[in-house]
């Protein structure tokens, strides 16, 4: 498309929200300030650099062979500013322990270092982004029977508890070099595949895990931690010790963000409701935005109701500043860096739309009881021409307008992608 093009059709949209009192300019305005932190490991689907070949159990596995993945941090950078450059906007890296840089050395997960993650620090301070981190309690021999934070085995239980406060240790310093708060979220694959009998044991193991990790004071302006519920994993379908009401009992007791991911509940479970809910609450959530489908919980997020919901939760209530958005899904099926862009932005997109919402008008509708116009307008509104603002919005950001980002991710496959082993 042509940028006349683009303007013409921008400047008729613009006119059409403003007829509903939409300011189209403040709204891109907003979105300008909106981060989505990036997930490391779409890239390699889910591998990590810790040794060569490793896979990612847990319950959690990427399916498909692509080619092309990345076989090393160098890589794994070089496909993410491949993505970053199709994004409109600022944004973040969210990035696993498991992919640390050792330089061949051995390295345990309980003794790992701020110093074995500086390239990825320094890169993100090249790139002008923040960092988010997490512990990697998966792939590892210590998790192989399922259990980690809330292993019967104390002295298994420790190891992970120190995994975890070395992250945090190395999320604060990330917080700290990059100046911009860096969200640690603890996830773990704990559970049983069949008939469980003691439902509580493990959790008071995990409460005591997680209180052990959080003691040392963290300078909350460098690092928040975030603790992440799920309902079932592979292996683990009968039961999960980290549940949605544990977590959430948790982090209201403790002031943890609580970490919703969207694939981690029932199949017609959504956590767009949950949002406000558990805001009540809790000052700041983190988000996994993903998509779950029948029994996956992690494909590539697409413009769903799911997400619509979610979106307009997040504006509706004016909670941009107190949810935290990261993206949780890993598709190796397909061209990975694709991938990546096409949840990336299809979030961005949906931000946008619910930012050009005529809020103040449904909101008086629904104050007044006119929940017909409320339905009519919310209706009428689902076919508003927002493509035209996303198209100006990526254009004026110097990002590609459309699917022209294709083209150069076609030319990355030929030219770089299918060259890796
Ligand atoms: C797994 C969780 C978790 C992971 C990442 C890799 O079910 O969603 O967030 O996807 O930590
Ligand atoms: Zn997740």
């Amino acid at each position: 498309m042509d940028t006349a093009t683009i303007e013409k059709a921008y400047a008729l949209a613009k006119e059409r929200y403003g007829e509903l009192g939409v300011d189209v300019e403040a709204a891109t305005r907003t979105l300008a300030g909106v981060s989505v932190s990036l997930h490391c490991w779409q890239g390699d689907d889910v591998g990590g650099f810790e040794n060569e070949g490793a896979l990612a159990d847990g319950g959690i596995m990427a399916t498909g062979n692509y080619p092309g993945k990345a076989r090393n941090a160098d890589e794994l950078r070089a496909d993410l500013e491949k993505v970053l450059g199709f994004l409109p906007g600022r944004h973040r890296l969210n990035l696993h322990a498991v992919y640390l840089e050792t330089g061949g050395q051995k390295v345990e997960r309980d003794q790992i270092e701020v110093k074995h993650f500086e390239r990825w620090i320094d890169w993100a301070k090249q790139q002008r982004i923040g960092m988010d981190f997490n512990p990697t309690y998966f792939s590892h021999p210590k998790a192989a029977d399922g259990f980690t934070l809330a292993h019967r085995d104390r002295s298994v239980r420790r190891f992970w508890v120190d995994h975890g406060i070395a992250c945090r240790r190395i999320g604060e310093q990330i917080g700290r070099q990059l100046g911009t708060t860096c969200v640690t979220n603890f996830w773990i694959p704990d559970g049983y595949k069949d008939v469980t009998i003691d439902r509580l044991g493990p959790r008071r193991l995990l409460e005591d895990s997680l209180d052990a990790i959080f003691a040392e004071p963290i300078d909350p302006a460098c690092n928040r931690d975030a603790i992440e519920s799920k309902l079932f994993g592979i292996g683990s379908e009968s039961y999960v010790v980290g549940s949605h009401e544990f977590y959430l009992g948790y982090a209201v007791r403790n002031q943890k963000l609580l970490c919703l991911d969207a694939g981690h509940f029932h199949p017609t479970e959504t956590i767009a409701d949950k949002i406000s809910s558990v805001l009540v609450f809790l000052d700041e959530i983190l988000l996994h935005v993903s998509r779950g489908v029948r029994w996956d919980s992690d494909h590539v997020v697409t413009a769903t109701d799911d997400l619509r919901a979610i979106a307009e939760e997040i504006v509706r209530g004016q909670f941009l500043g107190r949810v935290h958005i990261g993206l949780d899904f890993f598709d190796a099926s397909i061209n990975r860096i694709a991938a990546w862009t096409i949840g990336a932005r299809a979030v961005i997109r949906q931000i946008l739309i619910a930012l050009l919402e005529p809020i103040r008008q449904l909101r008086e509708m629904e104050i007044s009881g006119d929940f017909s116009s409320r339905l009519a307008l919310v209706e009428e509104f689902k076919t508003f021409p927002f493509g035209a603002v996303w198209d100006y919005y990526c254009l004026t950001n110097d990002v590609p307008v459309g699917t022209d980002w294709m083209t150069e991710v076609q030319r990355y496959e030929k030219d770089v992608l299918r060259k890796r082993g």
